[in-house]
């Protein structure tokens, strides 16, 4: 059926000089990755709610990302969180091949050295040195299960810190975890990143041993190229301008990866771009800029990063909030490739404040939902991922094949 809606738009992006086909080429080729413990249970620290049919095995997880792939096209991997993904044997190499056979892939492994008895003081950061060493093994293994899942991304989240002032000395922590973090670097395996995500508070309070962008960006540039910042977009202050650290990690080669969700609640509760989606197109607008640009290093950079959700939800179901969001993602990339560049620059240059403004709004209140729809139906995926989704059966299938199910993903 010919996208009347889509026709029409395209005829105009043309008379504004944009090549419609070079835009869906570019958007055919976005990929997002999906988290495997989004598909279970999960709650706050007050509740976890069990959801009727949500995910309890790997397998579950695996099934679930799959669907979202088979409805979007572009969520391809899944990220597993050890050990919340062992799986029976550790027999990694036949989670992995799980996987294939329902058409995606691994993507990065996270360790978890937050949730044994052991870590109450923290992990990396604990001032005993077996616990030291326990969380470092721990990620010295997960280095190995990178190898077998054929994965290349190693994404490490601590949630090391101190809630008393006093509690332990902050420069101590700070050496205790350079000195293990080198010790996991030179374990990487080849052609691997090492990607450290900051988070400014929780679940410590008074000190956080890697609270913020500066931090993670300092032990990158002391371990290796290897060592990239991983940006979660909850774990900023609300004010923080997070497309502005994006834009100078871009540029100094050390953006590694995104958690997307929303800050709304400092953490991994909501659908990225449910509140701000106009935050989201900036972010995607400095991603965007760096990749056409000339600038080699911001380029290469931009074209390297690993885009990951990082969401469990509570209250609003699994599926359909993770297709939104992955839905939500391709949106805002869609108006970020309309901003007219060279035109954009040109204005900057002249100092015209309200040109530049409007060239950039201009591409944001684009609708583009028919664009999209005609990229969907050209890779094959349907043009109403939602709709077709709840169409699907899926849904009433797993409820009722899993049932419900008081065990969460990790968090209980
Ligand atoms: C943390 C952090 C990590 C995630 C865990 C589950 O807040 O965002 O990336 O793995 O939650
Ligand atoms: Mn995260
Ligand atoms: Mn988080």
């Amino acid at each position: 059926m010919p996208n009347k809606a889509y026709e029409i738009l395209a005829e105009n992006l043309a008379t504004q000089g944009i090549d419609v086909e070079q835009v869906k080429a570019v958007l055919k080729q976005q990929h997002i990755e999906t988290p495997s413990w989004g598909y279970a249970n999960s709650g706050t620290r007050f509740k976890a709610f069990a959801w009727p049919g949500a995910a309890t095995t790997t397998q579950q997880k695996l099934d679930d990302a799959a669907m979202v792939h088979k409805m979007t096209g572009i969520a391809p991997t899944v990220a597993v969180h050890i050990p919340w993904d062992r799986p029976k044997d550790d027999d990694y190499a036949g989670m992995c091949q799980y996987a294939e056979s329902h058409g995606i892939r691994i993507g990065a492994v996270n360790p978890n050295v937050f949730q044994d008895d052991q870590y109450r003081l923290g992990s990396l950061g604990n001032p005993d040195s077996g616990v030291q060493e326990q969380a470092l093994d721990h990620l010295l293994e997960c280095c190995e299960i990178m190898t077998k899942v054929k994965s290349d991304v190693l994404s490490l989240w601590f949630a090391d810190g101190t809630n008393y002032a006093g509690q332990d000395s902050l420069r101590g922590r700070k050496k205790r975890f350079e000195k293990a973090l080198r010790l996991v670097y030179e374990r990487l395996p080849a052609n691997s990143r090492m990607l450290i995500e900051y988070k400014f508070f929780e679940p410590a309070f008074y000190s956080t041993d890697i609270p913020d962008w500066g931090t993670a960006y300092a032990w990158c540039l002391k371990l290796g190229p290897q060592a990239q910042v991983l940006v979660d977009l909850g774990h900023h202050a609300q004010g923080v301008n997070i497309e502005q650290i994006v834009a100078f990690l871009l540029d100094e080669g050390r953006l590694g990866g995104f958690h997307f969700n929303n800050r709304k609640y400092a953490d991994d509760d909501l659908m990225v771009g449910s509140t701000n989606p106009y935050e989201l197109f900036l972010i995607y607008n400095e991603l965007v800029g760096a990749a056409q640009s000339d600038d080699q290093m911001a380029r290469a950079t931009a074209q390297n990063v690993a885009y990951m959700i990082d969401q469990c939800h509570n209250i609003e179901g699994k599926m359909i909030p993770m297709i939104y969001s992955v839905l939500n993602c391709q949106e805002a990339y869609a108006e970020a490739l309309l901003v007219p560049r060279n035109r954009l620059t040109t204005a900057q240059a002249e100092g015209n404040i309200m040109e530049a403004h409007h060239l950039l709004n201009e591409a944001y209140r684009t609708d583009v939902r028919p664009l999209l729809a005609q990229v969907r139906t050209e890779i094959g995926v349907p043009a109403d991922p939602i709709a077709v989704y709840r169409a699907s059966g899926y849904e009433e299938k797993i409820r009722a094949e899993r049932g419900l199910s008081a065990t969460s993903g990790g968090f209980q």
